[in-house]
């Protein structure tokens, strides 16, 4: 039966058009029924991956062509999802890589491509989105072409087969000058060039069941749900098995409860599986990603790649500021605690650790976005938190030295701002390893930087860039640390009481610097409500209203015009504090905050810390 299987992986840089062409390709083998509607991207299940845009978790899903199952495995580009990329690539036998015939090849396409090709995959390179006018095809093709030379592709995987498409418009064809009818191209390669799994037998059809888990998600019925593919064996419901762990520890002994395959949009019930086949489980309780499922007679695990470790974390707080408690329902240590369990039971990528306060933990992740993630969330579920500053996570070496993590970046500029762009990326340690011009006034800069000064660029690059420049980011290797590097440059404005903010008030403290907040918000004492324009912090008054005289005069504070203030995004506002600041996170708002909100307080924990 395995012999009528594919598992493939499809992998891009982001944006690329990954999601969009698995929804043709769903269309296309008649996976849906001819009534049935495919929404827009409808991989992207998660409220916050159809809104952002953006794939957050890998996802599998299968079609038919003819009798072949085909797995489809759609991976999240962005970088700060890529660590399990890399993961899922150990249980597919083919990638189709699509690559922006716009934009080329982007560091995230190497990173994909360099882990596809490191595991002997060989790529189907698909040029993608060749509908719209500024791409050049040929030149994407060349610069593929060129990156599998980079990574040391063997003969085979440079002899990749190319197919030019449209994802959007559901067509791709072996040459740019193709019919552009469908994406019946694309199922024949996958079904020529891609092996059918390979099954160990060992000459012993019945070797027993083993599986290595690649993915772990929740089901509010099933509960846990660990999906991978079958390495060994056939498998049926109420099986007993035990989960080992990398090093072949024992973990849980349980039976499988709920076995479940991939079809279209849905997983459905099955009663067995047998090798070759990408499968659900439900019934066990502790085993997660990179663990082996087997029948208790199989002793060892199977080879897995380690998870990435976590490189940023932030501490989550119950919120403690005056306005505590007013916006949300879900706010004590006991709720918040509960609910980030969950989160790391589903999440791999996440790790929570108590910390010496009852009131705090600390939850590490791999980057800005995928905690900004889960902060919005939780959110929404109604949840009120505190949250600290990101901070890298720090590793020694052998000898006792400091390491911390490395980015990649990418930045395509107008030639007009690079200068800036350089300078500010210096005093944020970054070295420039490349600067080539990139067509149409503008260069691509590459940088090699501690992923520790980047927290909070980006919002001042694209003003720098006014709004025009493109930043990629890719995490590379833990390296030496690489000293002091320079924080904010600016204080900022605090209230020094409670009560509404004065719109008259706000007005005359423009001339200090850029005011975050409107005429009419609820402000508090140590609450931060603007920008210093110097560099260090100022106590202000945001109630002060005119001396009243007369009507006239009050009459007249309503036409102050207030420029437009500068309310953060969550993820920027985390990224804009310092260590002796927090954000305070309401379903309703966001606001900045000290950590101490008394001035004494404050030149207590100031002095100790010095
Ligand atoms: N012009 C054009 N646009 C496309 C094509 N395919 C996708 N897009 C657009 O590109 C954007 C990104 O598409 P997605 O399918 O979400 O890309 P993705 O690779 O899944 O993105 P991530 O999962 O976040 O990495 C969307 O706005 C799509 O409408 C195409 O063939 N042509
Ligand atoms: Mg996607």
């Amino acid at each position: 039966m395995s012999k009528n299987i594919r598992n493939i992986a499809i992998i891009a840089h982001v944006d690329h058009g990954k999601t969009t062409l698995v929804d043709n390709l769903f269309k296309q083998s008649g996976t849906v029924r001819e009534n049935q509607r495919v929404e827009e991207r409808a991989m992207d299940s998660g409220d916050l991956e159809r809104e952002r845009g953006i794939t957050i978790l890998a996802k599998c899903t299968s079609v038919m062509w003819g009798d072949t199952r085909i797995n489809i495995v759609d991976t999240p580009g962005h970088a700060d999802f890529g660590g399990e990329v890399e993961r899922i690539l150990s249980m597919v036998d083919g990638v189709v890589l699509l690559v922006d015939a716009a934009e080329g090849p982007m560091p995230q396409t190497k990173f994909v491509t360099m882990k596809a090709l490191a595991l002997g995959l060989k790529p189907i390179v698909v040029v993608n989105k060749v509908d719209k006018p500024d791409g050049d095809p040929d030149a994407a093709t060349d610069a593929v072409f060129d990156l599998f030379v980079n990574l040391d592709a063997n003969e085979d995987q440079l002899d990749f087969p190319i197919l030019y498409a449209s994802g959007r418009d559901g067509w791709c064809d072996d040459s740019l000058d193709g019919p552009r009818e469908n994406l019946h191209p694309l199922f024949e390669k996958v079904l020529e060039h891609v092996p059918a799994p390979k099954v160990v037998t060992d000459g012993n059809a019945d070797k027993p069941f083993s599986m290595l888990v690649s993915m772990l998600d929740r089901d509010n019925f099933l509960g846990r749900i660990l999906t991978g593919r079958i390495e060994t064996g056939r498998v049926k419901v109420g099986d007993p098995i035990h989960a080992l762990s990398r090093d072949s520890k024992v973990i849980e002994v349980g039976r499988i409860s709920k076995l479940l395959s991939f079809r279209g949009l849905e997983r459905t019930p099955v009663e067995e599986a047998e090798a070759g086949d990408i499968v659900a489980i439900a019934g066990l309780q502790t085993a997660t990603v990179a663990d082996t499922i087997a029948v208790p007679e199989v002793k060892e695990a199977l080879h897995s790649i380690p998870v990435d470790p976590p490189t940023l974390a932030m501490t989550f707080a119950v919120n403690d500021s005056p306005l505590a408690g007013r916006e949300g329902k879900l706010v004590t240590s006991r709720v918040i605690r509960d609910r980030l369990m969950k989160e790391a039971e589903g999440n791999v990528a996440i790790k929570i650790t108590e910390t010496e306060s009852k009131d705090a933990f600390e939850v590490a992740g791999r980057g800005e976005l995928q905690l900004g993630v889960l902060i919005e969330t939780m959110r929404r579920e109604g949840f009120e938190l505190a949250i600290s500053r990101p901070r890298v996570l720090m590793k020694m070496d052998e000898n006792c030295k400091k390491l911390e993590p490395y980015e990649t970046v990418q930045v395509d500029v107008d030639e007009a701002y690079q200068g800036t762009v350089v300078e500010k990326m210096s005093l944020r340690k970054a070295e420039l390893t490349g600067m080539v011009p990139s067509g149409g006034g503008k260069v691509r800069l590459t940088f090699d930087a501690p992923a520790r000064g980047l927290i909070g660029y980006h919002g001042e690059f694209l003003t720098d860039t006014r709004g025009t420049g493109i930043m990629n980011r890719s995490y590379d290797r833990y390296d030496a640390y690489k000293g002091p590097i320079q924080g904010r440059q600016r204080g900022v404005l605090v209230a020094n009481a409670s009560g509404k903010a004065v719109t008259y008030a706000l007005f005359n403290l423009q001339e200090r610097g850029v005011i975050m907040i409107e005429g009419g918000d609820e402000c508090y004492e140590g609450m931060i409500i603007g920008e210093h324009s110097r560099d260090n912090d100022l106590d202000v008054n945001v109630q002060k209203a005119k001396q009243l005289t007369n009507i006239r005069a009050a009459g007249k504070d309503e036409a102050v015009k207030l420029t437009t203030p500068r309310k953060l995004p969550l993820e920027e506002a985390l990224a804009y504090i310092n260590d002796d600041e927090l954000v305070e996170v309401t379903p309703e708002s966001i606001r900045l905050r000290k950590r101490f909100l008394l001035p004494h307080e404050r030149k207590k924990a100031a002095k100790a810390a010095e």
